[in-house]
Protein backbone atom coordinates (compact mmCIF):
# COMPACT_ATOMS: atom_id res chain seq x y z
CA UNK A 1 0.00 0.00 0.00
CA UNK A 2 2.58 2.49 1.16
CA UNK A 3 4.27 1.64 -2.11
CA UNK A 4 1.76 2.21 -4.63
CA UNK A 5 0.39 5.71 -3.07
CA UNK A 6 4.37 6.68 -3.35
CA UNK A 7 3.87 5.75 -7.15
CA UNK A 8 1.14 7.80 -7.25
CA UNK A 9 2.49 10.74 -6.12
CA UNK A 10 5.83 10.67 -8.45
CA UNK A 11 3.18 11.03 -10.85
CA UNK A 12 1.89 14.24 -9.97
CA UNK A 13 4.35 16.78 -11.58
CA UNK A 14 3.81 15.16 -15.01
CA UNK A 15 -0.26 15.38 -14.21
CA UNK A 16 0.14 19.03 -13.22
CA UNK A 17 2.16 19.60 -16.85
CA UNK A 18 -0.17 17.67 -18.85
CA UNK A 19 -2.85 19.89 -17.42
CA UNK A 20 -0.95 23.20 -17.67
CA UNK A 21 -0.53 22.20 -21.59
CA UNK A 22 -3.97 21.25 -21.90
CA UNK A 23 -5.07 24.83 -20.41
CA UNK A 24 -2.55 26.38 -23.12
CA UNK A 25 -4.04 24.69 -25.91
CA UNK A 26 -7.90 25.49 -25.16
CA UNK A 27 -7.31 29.21 -23.90
CA UNK A 28 -8.54 28.59 -21.16
CA UNK A 29 -7.34 30.64 -18.25
CA UNK A 30 -5.47 33.38 -19.97
CA UNK A 31 -7.08 36.63 -20.08
CA UNK A 32 -8.11 37.47 -23.67
CA UNK A 33 -7.37 41.12 -24.42
CA UNK A 34 -9.98 42.98 -26.24
CA UNK A 35 -10.66 46.43 -27.78
CA UNK A 36 -12.35 48.45 -25.02
CA UNK A 37 -16.07 48.99 -26.33
CA UNK A 38 -16.69 52.92 -26.95
CA UNK A 39 -18.95 54.57 -24.73
CA UNK A 40 -20.26 58.13 -25.42
CA UNK A 41 -21.72 60.82 -23.42
CA UNK A 42 -23.91 63.92 -24.20
CA UNK A 43 -22.37 67.01 -23.07
CA UNK A 44 -25.40 69.89 -23.23
CA UNK A 45 -23.60 73.79 -24.29
CA UNK A 46 -23.11 75.64 -22.57
CA UNK A 47 -22.72 73.31 -19.98
CA UNK A 48 -24.53 74.81 -17.10
CA UNK A 49 -27.85 74.94 -18.95
CA UNK A 50 -30.29 72.23 -17.64
CA UNK A 51 -33.08 74.65 -18.25
CA UNK A 52 -33.42 76.19 -21.53
CA UNK A 53 -36.01 79.12 -22.41
CA UNK A 54 -39.11 78.64 -24.54
CA UNK A 55 -37.01 79.21 -28.34
CA UNK A 56 -33.49 78.99 -26.87
CA UNK A 57 -30.75 76.65 -28.67
CA UNK A 58 -28.42 75.30 -26.97
CA UNK A 59 -25.86 72.52 -28.70
CA UNK A 60 -25.37 68.92 -27.49
CA UNK A 61 -22.46 67.07 -28.39
CA UNK A 62 -21.14 63.78 -28.21
CA UNK A 63 -18.16 63.04 -26.69
CA UNK A 64 -17.06 59.41 -27.57
CA UNK A 65 -14.42 57.27 -25.48
CA UNK A 66 -12.25 56.10 -27.41
CA UNK A 67 -12.19 58.04 -30.18
CA UNK A 68 -14.52 56.66 -32.78
CA UNK A 69 -16.84 57.28 -35.69
CA UNK A 70 -20.21 55.70 -34.22
CA UNK A 71 -22.85 57.12 -37.62
CA UNK A 72 -25.29 58.31 -34.84
CA UNK A 73 -28.73 58.88 -35.39
CA UNK A 74 -31.11 61.34 -33.10
CA UNK A 75 -34.23 62.09 -32.01
CA UNK A 76 -36.37 64.19 -29.54
CA UNK A 77 -39.55 63.31 -27.48
CA UNK A 78 -41.29 65.05 -24.32
CA UNK A 79 -43.79 67.58 -24.32
CA UNK A 80 -41.86 70.81 -24.72
CA UNK A 81 -42.01 70.14 -28.71
CA UNK A 82 -38.68 70.99 -29.43
CA UNK A 83 -36.75 70.56 -32.76
CA UNK A 84 -33.04 69.40 -33.57
CA UNK A 85 -31.35 71.26 -36.23
CA UNK A 86 -30.28 67.54 -37.81
CA UNK A 87 -30.62 64.19 -37.18
CA UNK A 88 -27.04 62.97 -37.68
CA UNK A 89 -23.27 63.71 -36.97
CA UNK A 90 -21.56 64.10 -33.56
CA UNK A 91 -23.48 68.01 -32.70
CA UNK A 92 -26.92 68.63 -32.95
CA UNK A 93 -28.50 72.15 -32.04
CA UNK A 94 -31.78 71.60 -29.93
CA UNK A 95 -34.80 74.67 -30.18
CA UNK A 96 -36.77 74.41 -26.80
CA UNK A 97 -41.01 74.94 -28.47
CA UNK A 98 -42.86 75.32 -25.22
CA UNK A 99 -42.59 74.85 -21.50
CA UNK A 100 -42.10 70.75 -20.78
CA UNK A 101 -39.77 68.07 -20.57
CA UNK A 102 -37.90 67.12 -23.99
CA UNK A 103 -35.43 64.28 -24.01
CA UNK A 104 -32.88 63.91 -26.66
CA UNK A 105 -31.98 60.48 -27.82
CA UNK A 106 -28.76 59.45 -29.91
CA UNK A 107 -28.34 55.78 -31.05
CA UNK A 108 -25.55 54.39 -33.14
CA UNK A 109 -23.76 51.61 -33.43
CA UNK A 110 -20.12 50.90 -32.67
CA UNK A 111 -17.44 49.40 -35.67
CA UNK A 112 -18.13 45.98 -33.81
CA UNK A 113 -21.95 46.09 -33.62
CA UNK A 114 -22.73 47.03 -31.01
CA UNK A 115 -25.52 49.57 -30.31
CA UNK A 116 -24.86 52.14 -27.94
CA UNK A 117 -27.53 54.60 -26.70
CA UNK A 118 -27.29 57.85 -24.53
CA UNK A 119 -30.01 60.45 -23.62
CA UNK A 120 -30.37 63.60 -21.98
CA UNK A 121 -32.84 64.95 -20.67
CA UNK A 122 -33.74 69.43 -20.82
CA UNK A 123 -36.17 71.12 -18.93
CA UNK A 124 -38.02 74.37 -21.03
CA UNK A 125 -38.94 76.88 -18.08
CA UNK A 126 -42.50 77.67 -18.99
CA UNK A 127 -42.13 81.54 -19.96
CA UNK A 128 -43.53 84.20 -17.45
CA UNK A 129 -43.92 87.61 -18.38
CA UNK A 130 -41.38 89.92 -17.64
CA UNK A 131 -42.19 92.23 -14.63
CA UNK A 132 -39.49 94.16 -15.24
CA UNK A 133 -39.80 95.09 -18.42
CA UNK A 134 -39.23 99.19 -18.04
CA UNK A 135 -42.58 101.41 -18.49
CA UNK A 136 -42.50 103.61 -21.57
CA UNK A 137 -41.79 107.47 -20.19
CA UNK A 138 -45.37 108.79 -19.92
CA UNK A 139 -44.77 111.63 -22.06
CA UNK A 140 -48.60 113.17 -21.80
CA UNK A 141 -48.91 114.27 -18.47
CA UNK A 142 -52.21 113.45 -17.13
CA UNK A 143 -54.21 116.34 -16.09
CA UNK A 144 -55.50 117.31 -13.01
CA UNK A 145 -59.36 116.37 -12.29
CA UNK A 146 -60.01 119.24 -12.26
CA UNK A 147 -63.87 118.93 -11.65
CA UNK A 148 -64.06 119.39 -7.58
CA UNK A 149 -65.95 116.94 -5.61
CA UNK A 150 -69.27 118.18 -4.36
CA UNK A 151 -69.86 118.21 -0.27
CA UNK A 152 -71.59 115.66 0.56
CA UNK A 153 -73.25 117.50 3.16
CA UNK A 154 -74.63 121.14 4.36
CA UNK A 155 -72.47 123.15 2.14
CA UNK A 156 -69.45 125.14 4.14
CA UNK A 157 -69.77 128.64 2.56
CA UNK A 158 -66.58 129.29 1.05
CA UNK A 159 -64.20 131.20 3.34
CA UNK A 160 -62.27 132.93 0.85
CA UNK A 161 -61.63 133.40 -2.62
CA UNK A 162 -61.61 129.69 -4.07
CA UNK A 163 -58.16 128.74 -4.32
CA UNK A 164 -57.04 128.10 -7.81
CA UNK A 165 -56.31 124.23 -8.55
CA UNK A 166 -53.17 123.61 -7.51
CA UNK A 167 -52.28 121.04 -9.62
CA UNK A 168 -51.12 122.27 -13.28
CA UNK A 169 -49.45 119.77 -14.51
CA UNK A 170 -45.84 119.91 -14.12
CA UNK A 171 -43.82 118.99 -17.05
CA UNK A 172 -41.49 116.00 -16.78
CA UNK A 173 -38.01 117.46 -15.59
CA UNK A 174 -35.93 115.24 -17.00
CA UNK A 175 -35.63 114.11 -20.76
CA UNK A 176 -36.63 110.02 -20.30
CA UNK A 177 -33.76 107.80 -20.32
CA UNK A 178 -34.17 105.47 -23.22
CA UNK A 179 -35.17 101.78 -21.32
CA UNK A 180 -32.40 99.64 -22.84
CA UNK A 181 -28.77 101.57 -22.31
CA UNK A 182 -26.67 100.97 -25.80
CA UNK A 183 -25.05 97.68 -24.95
CA UNK A 184 -21.61 97.76 -24.22
CA UNK A 185 -18.54 95.77 -26.42
CA UNK A 186 -17.59 93.06 -24.10
CA UNK A 187 -13.79 92.64 -22.79
CA UNK A 188 -11.78 90.64 -21.06
CA UNK A 189 -8.51 91.82 -19.33
CA UNK A 190 -8.06 88.16 -16.93
CA UNK A 191 -6.68 91.08 -14.08
CA UNK A 192 -9.80 89.31 -11.74
CA UNK A 193 -6.68 86.91 -12.04
CA UNK A 194 -9.26 84.30 -13.30
CA UNK A 195 -9.75 82.83 -17.13
CA UNK A 196 -13.16 85.18 -17.30
CA UNK A 197 -14.92 82.41 -19.05
CA UNK A 198 -12.44 81.95 -22.01
CA UNK A 199 -11.00 78.10 -21.99
CA UNK A 200 -9.14 75.34 -24.22
CA UNK A 201 -11.47 73.95 -27.22
CA UNK A 202 -10.82 70.21 -26.44
CA UNK A 203 -12.90 66.83 -27.62
CA UNK A 204 -13.57 65.68 -30.46
CA UNK A 205 -16.33 67.61 -31.33
CA UNK A 206 -13.31 70.06 -32.24
CA UNK A 207 -11.21 68.50 -35.36
CA UNK A 208 -7.53 69.39 -36.06
CA UNK A 209 -7.42 70.90 -32.76
CA UNK A 210 -4.43 70.70 -30.52
CA UNK A 211 -4.92 73.16 -27.45
CA UNK A 212 -4.08 71.74 -24.21
CA UNK A 213 -5.55 74.39 -21.43
CA UNK A 214 -6.36 77.85 -20.88
CA UNK A 215 -5.20 79.24 -17.45
CA UNK A 216 -4.37 83.10 -15.96
CA UNK A 217 -0.91 83.92 -15.13
CA UNK A 218 1.03 86.26 -14.20
CA UNK A 219 4.25 85.26 -15.95
CA UNK A 220 4.31 88.08 -18.68
CA UNK A 221 1.10 90.56 -19.18
CA UNK A 222 0.66 92.90 -22.09
CA UNK A 223 -1.59 95.34 -19.79
CA UNK A 224 -1.96 94.91 -16.11
CA UNK A 225 -0.60 92.30 -14.32
CA UNK A 226 -2.04 89.00 -15.49
CA UNK A 227 -2.85 87.34 -18.96
CA UNK A 228 -4.15 84.56 -20.68
CA UNK A 229 -1.98 81.58 -21.11
CA UNK A 230 -3.37 79.41 -24.07
CA UNK A 231 -0.86 75.99 -23.84
CA UNK A 232 -1.17 73.51 -27.21
CA UNK A 233 0.84 70.64 -27.82
CA UNK A 234 0.85 69.17 -31.53
CA UNK A 235 4.18 67.00 -31.03
CA UNK A 236 2.36 64.32 -32.51
CA UNK A 237 1.03 65.59 -35.47
CA UNK A 238 2.97 65.12 -38.62
CA UNK A 239 5.30 67.45 -40.75
CA UNK A 240 3.65 69.34 -43.23
CA UNK A 241 0.38 68.74 -41.96
CA UNK A 242 -2.02 71.62 -40.80
CA UNK A 243 -3.60 71.61 -37.58
CA UNK A 244 -5.15 74.28 -35.02
CA UNK A 245 -5.00 75.15 -31.35
CA UNK A 246 -8.70 76.45 -30.17
CA UNK A 247 -9.29 79.02 -27.46
CA UNK A 248 -13.30 80.13 -26.67
CA UNK A 249 -15.83 82.00 -24.79
CA UNK A 250 -18.76 80.13 -25.04
CA UNK A 251 -21.53 83.63 -23.95
CA UNK A 252 -24.76 84.85 -25.31
CA UNK A 253 -23.23 88.04 -26.47
CA UNK A 254 -24.83 90.89 -28.60
CA UNK A 255 -21.79 92.12 -30.78
CA UNK A 256 -23.83 94.05 -33.09
CA UNK A 257 -22.69 97.55 -31.91
CA UNK A 258 -19.15 95.63 -32.05
CA UNK A 259 -17.26 96.88 -35.14
CA UNK A 260 -13.84 95.10 -34.54
CA UNK A 261 -12.15 92.68 -31.75
CA UNK A 262 -8.54 93.57 -31.16
CA UNK A 263 -6.12 91.61 -28.48
CA UNK A 264 -2.32 91.33 -27.43
CA UNK A 265 -1.19 88.24 -28.09
CA UNK A 266 2.63 86.98 -26.89
CA UNK A 267 4.36 84.68 -29.57
CA UNK A 268 7.59 82.91 -29.71
CA UNK A 269 7.02 80.88 -32.75
CA UNK A 270 8.00 81.67 -36.26
CA UNK A 271 5.35 81.16 -38.64
CA UNK A 272 2.47 81.26 -36.29
CA UNK A 273 -0.61 83.04 -37.36
CA UNK A 274 -3.91 83.48 -35.74
CA UNK A 275 -7.67 83.91 -36.68
CA UNK A 276 -10.76 84.32 -35.06
CA UNK A 277 -14.52 82.82 -35.49
CA UNK A 278 -17.88 84.10 -34.33
CA UNK A 279 -20.13 81.48 -33.98
CA UNK A 280 -24.04 82.96 -34.28
CA UNK A 281 -27.71 82.57 -34.40
CA UNK A 282 -30.37 79.47 -33.35
CA UNK A 283 -27.42 77.65 -35.53
CA UNK A 284 -24.16 78.45 -34.20
CA UNK A 285 -23.48 79.12 -37.52
CA UNK A 286 -19.25 79.24 -37.38
CA UNK A 287 -17.71 82.22 -39.31
CA UNK A 288 -14.40 82.10 -39.18
CA UNK A 289 -12.19 85.07 -40.63
CA UNK A 290 -8.73 85.21 -42.88
CA UNK A 291 -5.50 84.57 -40.98
CA UNK A 292 -2.76 86.89 -40.41
CA UNK A 293 0.73 86.30 -39.18
CA UNK A 294 1.75 87.02 -35.87
CA UNK A 295 5.32 87.95 -34.88
CA UNK A 296 7.34 87.04 -32.12
CA UNK A 297 7.48 88.64 -28.77
CA UNK A 298 3.79 90.69 -27.94
CA UNK A 299 1.76 91.26 -30.58
CA UNK A 300 -0.48 94.79 -29.51
CA UNK A 301 -3.64 96.01 -30.46
CA UNK A 302 -4.15 92.70 -33.26
CA UNK A 303 -7.15 93.72 -34.97
CA UNK A 304 -9.98 91.93 -36.83
CA UNK A 305 -12.76 94.06 -38.73
CA UNK A 306 -15.79 92.42 -37.49
CA UNK A 307 -17.64 93.87 -40.34
CA UNK A 308 -15.59 92.67 -42.95
CA UNK A 309 -17.34 90.53 -45.61
CA UNK A 310 -14.58 88.17 -45.91
CA UNK A 311 -15.60 85.45 -43.49
CA UNK A 312 -15.74 82.13 -43.91
CA UNK A 313 -18.82 79.37 -43.19
CA UNK A 314 -19.75 75.90 -44.53
CA UNK A 315 -22.73 76.93 -46.41
CA UNK A 316 -19.90 79.67 -48.20
CA UNK A 317 -17.70 76.20 -48.99
CA UNK A 318 -15.06 78.05 -46.66
CA UNK A 319 -14.45 79.66 -49.70
CA UNK A 320 -16.73 82.34 -50.60
CA UNK A 321 -16.25 85.10 -48.57
CA UNK A 322 -19.56 86.59 -46.17
CA UNK A 323 -20.47 88.99 -43.62
CA UNK A 324 -21.20 87.95 -39.95
CA UNK A 325 -25.09 86.99 -39.71
CA UNK A 326 -26.55 87.42 -36.85
CA UNK A 327 -24.08 89.10 -34.81
CA UNK A 328 -26.62 90.36 -32.29
CA UNK A 329 -26.97 86.67 -31.55
CA UNK A 330 -23.36 85.42 -30.33
CA UNK A 331 -22.88 82.07 -28.84
CA UNK A 332 -19.54 81.78 -29.26
CA UNK A 333 -16.20 84.30 -29.54
CA UNK A 334 -12.97 81.77 -30.57
CA UNK A 335 -9.41 83.10 -31.17
CA UNK A 336 -7.80 80.38 -33.68
CA UNK A 337 -3.59 79.76 -33.14
CA UNK A 338 -1.77 78.06 -36.61
CA UNK A 339 1.34 76.88 -35.76
CA UNK A 340 3.67 76.45 -38.88
CA UNK A 341 3.33 72.45 -40.34
CA UNK A 342 5.47 71.28 -38.28
CA UNK A 343 5.08 68.85 -34.69
CA UNK A 344 5.43 71.73 -32.03
CA UNK A 345 4.31 72.32 -28.36
CA UNK A 346 4.36 75.78 -26.91
CA UNK A 347 2.17 78.54 -25.00
CA UNK A 348 0.47 81.76 -26.26
CA UNK A 349 -0.24 84.48 -24.20
CA UNK A 350 -3.18 86.33 -24.28
CA UNK A 351 -4.48 89.55 -22.85
CA UNK A 352 -6.47 92.96 -23.26
CA UNK A 353 -9.36 91.15 -25.30
CA UNK A 354 -11.70 93.72 -25.97
CA UNK A 355 -14.41 94.39 -28.92
CA UNK A 356 -14.98 97.90 -30.26
CA UNK A 357 -18.25 100.27 -30.83
CA UNK A 358 -18.38 102.58 -34.20
CA UNK A 359 -16.84 105.48 -33.50
CA1 LIG B 1 -4.10 91.89 -18.32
Amino acid sequence: MIVKRKQIWLLFPFVSLLLTLALAITGCGSTPTLKPQPTFALKVRPETTTEVQVGQSVAIVAEVEPLEKLDLKWSVSGTAEGTLNTDTGEQVVYTAGKGGVDIVIAEGTTASGVPVKQTVSLTVATPVPPTDTPMPPTDTPVPPTDTPVPPTDTPVPPTDTPVPPTATPVPPTATPVPPTATPTCPQWTFESGTAEGWVAARGPAWTDNYALGATVTSEVASEGQYSLRCDFDGTSVPTDQFYKAIFYIERQLDMAPCSTLVFAVHNSIDGMEVAISLSTGPNWVWHESPRRPLGTGWNEDVTFDLDATNFKTEASNWRDPVPVADKNDTKLLTIIFIPPKRPLAGSLYLDAIRTGGQD
